[in-house]
């Protein structure tokens, strides 16, 4: 589906192109001026970002997070992207979505799930870092 956009296929509110990226507004925006960035190169999730691509898409998500800030007079900004689960659509796509003071967007991250006895922090470390290390 972002393929179509990128190939031109599908109409977009486009607010940047280049060789390798496309910046376009959220069809069904949280907040107006919520703006998906996503790699032309169809890839659905962040780890299958082409290395030397992922520092120029990080960079341009910065520029994004100041312009949709200053350009729409937002106090901050959510910066997410969904990989696989909640994510409604298979092409990565980083969301830029404005946010401001008492907006109403009721974001909880929970419930939480402490660690204990039985689920030591140290466990969870550790095989975090044995998977790092076949990366
Ligand atoms: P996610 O839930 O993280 O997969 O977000 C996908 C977003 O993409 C969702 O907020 C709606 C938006 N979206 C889906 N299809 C289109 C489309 O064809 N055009 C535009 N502009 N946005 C789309």
């Amino acid at each position: 589906m972002f393929c179509g956009i990128v190939a031109g296929e599908l109409p977009a509110a486009t607010v940047h192109e280049d060789h390798d990226t496309l910046a376009f507004l959220d069809h069904r925006p949280l907040f107006r001026g919520h703006v998906l960035l996503v790699p032309k190169v169809h890839v659905t999730i962040l780890s299958e970002l082409p290395a030397e691509r992922v520092g120029p898409f990080f960079t341009l998500a910065q520029r994004l997070e100041r312009a949709v800030e200053d350009g729409l007079g937002a106090d901050g900004s959510l910066i997410m992207i969904n990989n696989v689960i909640s994510q409604s659509v298979p092409h990565l796509h980083l969301h830029v979505i404005p946010r401001r003071k008492k907006d109403g967007l009721r974001f909880w991250l929970g419930p939480r799930h402490p660690y204990d006895d039985e689920h030591p922090a140290e466990e969870y470390a550790n095989r975090i870092r044995a998977a790092l290390a076949n990366t």
